[in-house]
C-alpha cells in the first residue's frame, strides 16, 4: 500500500537532534525506574480527534480535510481510509494503542441495522491491520451525543425509545471493543446532565443511568470482557450541569449505586479544569478512592475557558501527572489516550505529527522528572515529616480506631498544641522546578 504521508519518516529518538521530526525525550525501551518508557506510558491515538476532526468551531465550518484522498461519500472507501492512515501515523510515531467510538470508524446509516453491518465490516478491516502492526486497542466507547436524538441525553432521556436505542448502540460498541481485544470500555456523559431543573427530573435521571450502566457492565461480563469501565467526568459542555462533574461527584454515582467494583476514572486534563481542578487533583482524588485507571491526555487553554483539548506541551504539569501514575503503580488496563487535537490554524497533517511528537515528548519529560521526584525524596520525605505525628501514640491509637472523643479531649487538656510546622510550600516549589528544570 502506498503511504499517505511520504514526507514523514519513521520518528525515532535522538536526544542530540535539532530535527523536529524525532523526539527529544521519548526513547521508548528505555528503562526508567526499571520499566520501559513505553510500557509507563502507554501511549494511545484518539481515532475521532486524529482522523475525523477537521476544526470545525461554532464559527465556522473545517480548515482540514480529512478524506485521506477518499471519496467521503463512500462509506466503506473512506473509513479504510481512515483506519489506513491511523495506522501509518500510530507506525510512524511508534504509538501501541488507539481509542474510538463507534462514530469515528465508519458513518451512521440509515439504521442501525445498517451502521451494525458497516461497523462489523470496518473491524474486520481493522482487526487485520492490527495483526500485521502489533498495535491494540486500548478502549472503545459509543458517541451518544452527537446526534439530534440524544438532545436530551441518552442514558438520562426522558425518552424510553431514545433510552433503548442508547443501550443498543451500548451493546454493540462493547461486542466490537471484545472483539478489537480493547481492555477498557469508556462512558463520557456528554449530553447526561440538564440545562434547566424545570424540565428535569433528576433522581430518575440518574435512576437510570446507573442501570444503563449496570447492564453494560453484566452484558459485557456475559461476553467475556474482562477490561475496566471507565466514567470520563466533564462538568460541563456541552450539557449546562453534566452529572460526572468531576472525579468526586462519579466516585459518589458508582458508590451510591454499587457500581464501584466494575468502574475506575478516564481523567481527562481539560475536564479537570474545567472544574476547577488541576489535573493532578483529578488523578489524586482517583488514586486515593481506588479507582485510577486510564488517562485523556491534553490541556486547555485557561483564558478561553473551553473544552479546546489541545494536545499538552506544559511539562509540569506533564511531570505532576506521572508522579500520580507513578505513585497509582502505573497503568493496568489503561494508558495515556491524547484526545486532542491540533488548532484550527494547524490544518494540515504534517502539524499532527508535531502535535504528537510535542505531546509524547511532554509526557516522557514529565516522566522522567516524575522519577527523579520520587528517587529524590526530598518532597516525599518532607510529607512523611509532615504527618509523622500518626505513626506512634496518639496519633496511631486514631488511626487503630483505638481512640474516641474523650481520649482526645484528655489529651487536649494536658497541654495546649504547639502550631504545626511550617507548609514551606516556596521551599518545595523551588525544589520542584529545580528537578524540573535541571
Ligand atoms: C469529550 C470527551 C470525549 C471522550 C470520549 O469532551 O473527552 O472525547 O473522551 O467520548
Ligand atoms: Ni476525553
Ligand atoms: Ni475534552
Amino acid at each position: 500500500m502506498s503511504e499517505l504521508f511520504p514526507k514523514i519518516p519513521k520518528i525515532s529518538y535522538n536526544n542530540a537532534s535539532a530535527d523536529p521530526l524525532s523526539f527529544r525525550y521519548y526513547n521508548p525501551d528505555e528503562l526508567i525506574m526499571g520499566k520501559p518508557m513505553k510500557e509507563h506510558l502507554r501511549f494511545a491515538m484518539a481515532w475521532w480527534h486524529t482522523l475525523c476532526a477537521e476544526g470545525a468551531d461554532m464559527f465556522g465550518p473545517g480548515t482540514a480535510d480529512k478524506s485521506f484522498g477518499a471519496d467521503k461519500d463512500d462509506w466503506r472507501a473512506h473509513a479504510k481510509a481512515k483506519a489506513d492512515a491511523g495506522f501509518e501515523l500510530m507506525q510512524k510515531l511508534g504509538i501501541g494503542y488507539f481509542c474510538f467510538h463507534d462514530a469515528d470508524i465508519a458513518a451512521e446509516a440509515a439504521t442501525l441495522a445498517e451502521t451494525n453491518a458497516r461497523l462489523d465490516e470496518i473491524t474486520d478491516y481493522i482487526k487485520d491491520k492490527m495483526k500485521d502492526t502489533g498495535i491494540k486497542c486500548l478502549w472503545g466507547t459509543s458517541n451518544l451525543f452527537g446526534h439530534k436524538r440524544f438532545m436530551a441525553g441518552a442514558g438520562t432521556s426522558p425518552s424510553v425509545d431514545i433510552y433503548a436505542y442508547a443501550g443498543a448502540k451500548i451493546k454493540k460498541a462493547i461486542e466490537l471493543t471484545v472483539k478489537l481485544g480493547g481492555t477498557g470500555y469508556v462512558f463520557w456523559g456528554g449530553r447526561e446532565g440538564y440545562e434547566t431543573l424545570l424540565n428535569t427530573d433528576m433522581g430518575l435521571e440518574l435512576d437510570n443511568l446507573a442501570r444503563l450502566m449496570r447492564m453494560a457492565v453484566d452484558y459485557a461480563r456475559s461476553i467475556g470482557f474482562t477490561g475496566d469501565f471507565y466514567i470520563e467526568p466533564k462538568p460541563k459542555e456541552p450539557s449546562k450541569h453534566q452529572y460526572d462533574f468531576d472525579v468526586a461527584t462519579a466516585c459518589n454515582f458508582l458508590r451510591n449505586y454499587g457500581l464501584i467494583k466494575d468502574f475506575k476514572m478516564n481523567v481527562e486534563a481539560n475536564h479537570a479544569t474545567l472544574a476547577g481542578h488541576t489535573f493532578q487533583h483529578e488523578l489524586r482524588v482517583s488514586r486515593v478512592n481506588g479507582v485510577f485507571g486510564s488517562i485523556d491526555a491534553n490541556q486547555g487553554d485557561l483564558l478561553l475557558g473551553w473544552d479546546t483539548d489541545q494536545f499538552p506541551s506544559d511539562v509540569y504539569d506533564a511531570t505532576l501527572c506521572m508522579y500520580e501514575v507513578l505513585k497509582a503503580g502505573g497503568f493496568t488496563n489503561g494508558g495515556l489516550n491524547f484526545d486532542a487535537k491540533t488548532r484550527r490554524m494547524s490544518y494540515e497533517m504534517e502539524d499532527m505529527f508535531y502535535a504528537f511528537i510535542t505531546g509524547m515528548d511532554t509526557f516522557a519529560f514529565g516522566l522522567r522528572k516524575a522519577a527523579q521526584i520520587i528517587e529524590d525524596k526530598r518532597l516525599d520525605g518532607f510529607v512523611a515529616e509532615r504527618y509523622a505525628g500518626w505513626k506512634a501514640g496518639l496519633g496511631l491509637d486514631i488511626i487503630n480506631n483505638k481512640a474516641g472523643l474523650k481520649e482526645l479531649e484528655a489529651h487536649a487538656l494536658k497541654a495546649e498544641p504547639a502550631l504545626p510546622a511550617s507548609g514551606r510550600q516556596e521551599l518545595l516549589e523551588g525544589i520542584l522546578n529545580r528537578i524540573i528544570v535541571g
